[in-house]
């Protein structure tokens, strides 16, 4: 299981949490999210070895989302 982080400024709540946990899961292989609304972490595992952090992070900023890899 391979396991994916990084950080979404401008997510601030329950409804957002729950709209970008919900896209996420629906990329192939992924198998867990879990958001961390204090800090804006978001931590994605996954076993699809043709996934990468450009496939997720794509995802999220075409629901109109920052993204910060670090
Ligand atoms: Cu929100």
């Amino acid at each position: 299981m391979d396991k994916i982080e990084f950080t979404i400024p401008n997510m601030e709540c329950k409804s957002c949490e729950a709209a970008i946990t919900k896209k996420l899961k629906s990329i192939d292989g992924v198998k867990d999210v879990n958001v961390d609304l204090q800090t804006k972490r978001i931590a994605i595992q996954h076993d699809n070895p043709n996934l990468c952090q450009d496939d997720l992070t794509c995802a999220v900023e075409d629901m109109g989302y920052k993204v910060q890899v670090a």
